[in-house]
């Protein structure tokens, strides 16, 4: 039996604690993947039965038929898996009121986001799906959906051309501007997003470009909870648990961390019943999730991937590489100024045991997908400011060297894999375009827009980067993990 509705399900599985259809939709979300599902959406839930409100969420696909053909059938209900050390428990979610892709329900699309009732627009939609240009903050015509809908802002399918066009028809229609809430993982991506907004409305509707920027309010947010892809697995356990068949069940940790900017003119979810902390600066929370969480999550997922770990607690049983990462936890964690509150090598240790659950078989290579969107804030934007305090930028050069070797494309066996990144065919020229190390460091280090020019022009990160990926290239990357962990011992 598929599930449906909310009866007949066992007591040992968590249920929501409101009646779903008494709740009307008041966020729209773009992106309506795992990540979601187990963060806002769980976390919209919880403060639903905390503190009522017409909170309930419409979820947009872009582009994946998927999540809605999952979702459709079974009312917007789903499993959410939580699973810890003490074991996996179920519980059923309620805050998902419809699921749409934007291609086959493009008018109800449409008519959610223009609609009164919607007063929070969210989105999970991964760095890449912006088609922002970092370098300028703006837009990057060169990105398919931005280059799409410059050409034909009234037709969007992009996260800026559909925003613009909604708020500009809010705006003739008289109704309020929705909040926009970015919930990936980019840096202060309230005004990153901001500035995306504005640029593309400057070039597409500037009436109200001005407007964009003064008006709607763009919270930031660091979200945070490990995810993985749901697998054949995660779909047999929910079935096992519930006794309902359930295509769109999620996995997830028990953890969960969700950090805003208190900045919502037009009202939010009781969120805080869920954990979430409301403060003033996002920033120090979100550089520390980035640069330690994340940071190492790219480290290990390259030279894991690459030595033949699967998952992350594979890695986490590799003695050397387990070393390793807590180098980077370290070093990341000294690139930050001081927190309030936090303790950054606390931080480290609980990121060890969430990163070595046993339970959650999260892969490397899932991680390992868009280096290009995810080094810049994880490694690239920590190792400047570890050369500017003089610290050692020995473990910053390993992480992108391990992301050099990743990015030639093939296994120490010879074997040959996708590296699924947006600029896949330029990094793999660049990586296998000659057998000098030097070289194919320079080349990559200069890819337009991906290193800061602080990092490209120095010599003692040039030579580091280069000794570190020649001993990964000679001696595989097992033999190089432990020789870097070998040399940090002493
Ligand atoms: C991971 C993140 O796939 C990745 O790049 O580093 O998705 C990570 O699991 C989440 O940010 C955890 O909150």
């Amino acid at each position: 039996m598929r599930l449906t509705t909310l009866e007949g399900l066992p007591d040992t599985v968590a249920r929501p604690g409101y009646v779903p259809a008494d709740h009307g939709v008041g966020i729209v979300h773009l992106g309506l993947g795992a990540f979601h599902k187990a963060h806002q959406a769980a976390a919209t839930d919880t403060a639903l039965a905390a503190s009522g409100g017409d909170w309930r969420i419409c979820g947009v696909s872009l582009r994946s038929p998927e999540p809605a053909t999952q979702l459709g059938p079974q009312n917007g209900l789903f499993t959410l898996i939580e699973r810890s050390a003490e074991g996996s428990r179920a519980r059923v979610i309620g805050s998902v009121a419809g699921a749409l892709c934007l291609g086959p329900d493009r008018a109800e699309v449409l008519a959610a986001l223009t609609s009164p009732h919607t007063r929070i627009v969210s989105m999970t939609v991964t760095e890449k799906g912006y088609g922002i240009d970092r370098t300028t903050g703006g837009v990057d015509p060169s990105h398919p959906a931005i280059a799409h809908d410059l050409a034909a802002p009234e037709a969007p399918i992009g996260v800026a051309g559909l925003l613009v066009w909604a708020l500009q028809a809010r705006r003739a229609a008289g109704h309020p501007p929705f909040t926009v809430l970015c919930c990936d993982n980019l840096p202060e991506n309230g005004p990153l997003l901001r500035g995306l907004l504005v640029d593309f409305a400057r070039r597409t509707a500037p009436e109200v470009a001005d407007f964009i920027a003064a008006e709607v309010a763009f919270p930031s947010t660091m979200v945070d909870r490990i995810t993985p892809a749901a697998t054949p697995e995660t779909l047999a356990d929910a079935e096992a648990m519930t006794g309902q068949r359930d295509e769109a069940a999620v996995e997830t940790e028990a953890f969960t961390q969700w950090v805003i900017e208190d900045s919502f003119p037009t009202g939010r979810p009781a969120w805080e019943a869920a954990g979430a902390m409301f403060v003033a600066d996002v920033k120090p929370y979100e550089e520390m999730k980035l640069r330690m969480l994340n940071g190492a999550h790219s480290m290990l997922a390259y030279t894991g991937f690459l030595s033949g770990h699967r998952h992350v607690s594979d890695v986490m049983q590799d003695a050397s590489l387990a070393a390793l990462v807590r180098r980077h936890l370290a070093a990341a964690a000294a690139t930050l100024p001081e927190l309030p509150g936090v303790d950054f090598a606390a931080y480290a240790e609980a990121l060890c045991t969430r990163f070595s659950n046993p339970h959650l078989r999260h892969q490397t290579y899932q991680i390992a997908m868009d280096g290009t969107e995810k080094l810049p804030q994880r490694i690239l934007a920590p190792a400047e400011v570890a050369v500017s305090k003089g610290h050692s930028v020995e473990p910053f050069a390993f992480a992108i060297a391990a992301w050099m070797r990743y990015a030639m494309g093939k296994t120490d066996a010879g074997e040959a894999f996708e590296l699924r990144d947006p600029r896949e065919a330029e990094l793999r020229r660049f990586a296998n375009d000659t057998d000098d190390t030097a070289t194919t460091v320079s080349n990559l280090m200069e890819m337009p827009g991906l290193f800061p020019k602080s990092l490209i022009a120095n010599p003692r990160l040039h030579r580091s980067v280069t000794a570190k990926l020649d001993a990964m290239r000679q001696s595989g990357m097992a033999g190089a993990i432990r020789t870097e962990a070998g040399a940090q011992a002493q």
